[in-house]
């Protein structure tokens, strides 16, 4: 902000003050802010003060000033030691993705100076924390924000208080927050300026801040790619199943999640364990909305899978990206091939199997109370002549070990 645009904002922000926001702006409790996870911060710049004034350029006000007296690390600190005191960077041309955290210690032993943290300094777009505002506001007792030509106070919480802060910028697309302390100031419901970044004090008034600045670091956030499989369910009859017959047909439901920033096209594969991994199946999804699932469903047939557990395996690749988070992208679950005749699980087919399960089950179908699908050894959806005499008897008096 130059010398005759300050003038004028302060008229103007008098003047402007009592108007509503017209900006579709709101403050909300911290408990609503929900951190980025679709994106990568990349860290652009940094800087502890430790060595100097380093890689600030082109907006430099003031002659700068390293404190050794209040730090937040280190031994040295940024103070604004003049009146319009600030370092700024100019970095992008457009406003990028990405946030601003700095540090700043708050005496409160002047209410009346100004000094800001903010993305940008083009008064029209000004998107900051302003630490104290005593000049032309009545309430110096909280911190306030700053968007473009208007400003306002926060929500009560954030009194100001005495002792180190912590301020961050976040700029997502289409939405923009200030965390003073990790709690949310505002958020701002449009994109805004994230052009570059300022500290200090851009006000004339013959009046010092003397405020401190620390360890300030800018990200740039980047697109993330990642999908993951969040659910492998073998199931027959539309329900969650586990054990199984040869003679069955099951499915392999599989939930694969876009948990990236851009639409992407998976490859899902479903295996199953028997010494060694051996598919079941894959399927392409294409297109998945980020932040959406879908699920894939396997047809398995079991008649050449050898009795006892089988580890299910099923995983998600993308194609065309690079997936970020690769941990994520396999789920595992599992299924027990049972030898016909064997309802109650206990490696044999004998007169407990018959007499316990099969005799009350016998000529009941799916849909019936008594229908169990365990006594179903062909998987037709009932338990009949069929299943007695062409699956239970062959094995009757037989055992197996797994
Ligand atoms: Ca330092
Ligand atoms: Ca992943
Ligand atoms: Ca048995
Ligand atoms: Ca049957």
């Amino acid at each position: 902000m130059e010398r005759k645009a300050v003038s004028g904002i302060m008229l103007t922000l008098l003047l402007t003050s009592m108007l509503t926001l017209a900006f579709n702006v709101r403050t909300v409790k911290a408990t609503d802010f929900s951190p980025l996870t679709r994106f990568e911060k990349i860290l652009m710049f940094e800087d502890d003060f430790e060595n100097g004034i380093a890689g600030w350029w082109n907006e430099i006000s003031g002659t700068p000033t390293l404190s050794t007296d209040i730090v937040h690390s280190g031994n040295y600190s940024y103070v604004t030691d003049e009146d319009l005191d600030y370092l700024a960077y100019h970095w992008f041309n457009t406003s990028i993705i990405g946030e601003m955290e700095a540090w700043f210690y708050d005496s409160m032993s002047n209410m009346s100076v100004t000094s800001i943290v903010s993305t940008d300094w083009d008064y029209h777009y000004v998107f900051g924390a302003l630490m104290w505002y005593g000049v032309d506001y009545g309430n110096a007792h909280h911190y306030y924000y700053r968007l473009g030509d208007l400003w306002t106070t926060s929500i009560s919480s954030c009194l100001r208080t005495v002792g180190w802060h912590r301020v961050n910028i976040i700029h997502e697309p289409e939405r923009a927050y200030i965390l003073l302390d990790g709690e949310l100031l505002v958020e701002i419901n449009h994109t805004v300026a994230f052009r570059g970044f300022t500290i200090g004090d851009h006000w004339i008034y013959d009046t010092v801040s003397f405020s401190h600045y620390d360890d300030v670091k800018v990200w740039r956030y980047v697109p993330h790619a990642d999908v993951a499989v969040t659910n492998a369910m073998p199931n027959k009859f539309g329900h969650e199943k586990h054990h199984a017959y040869p003679a069955w047909t099951i499915y392999v439901n599989v939930t694969v999640l876009n948990n990236g920033t851009a639409p992407a096209n998976i490859t899902v594969t479903a295996y199953f364990d028997e010494s060694g991994w051996h598919e079941i199946g894959n399927k392409a999804v294409t297109n998945l909305a980020p932040s959406t699932n879908t699920t894939v469903t396997f047809s398995w047939d079991l008649s050449s899978v050898r009795y006892c557990n089988h580890t299910i395996k099923a995983n998600a690749t993308l194609i065309g990206a690079v997936d970020t988070n690769p941990a994520n992208n396999e789920d595992h679950s599992w299924v027990k091939v049972k030898m016909p005749g064997d309802v109650d699980n206990d490696s044999d087919c004998d007169v407990d199997d018959v007499f316990t399960y099969v005799s009350p089950a016998y000529g009941k179908s799916l849909g019936q109370l008594a229908y169990d699908q365990q006594c179903d050894f062909d998987g037709d959806g009932d338990c009949d002549a069929d299943d007695i005499f062409l699956y239970l008897s062959p094995n009757y008096g037989k055992s197996y070990s797994c």
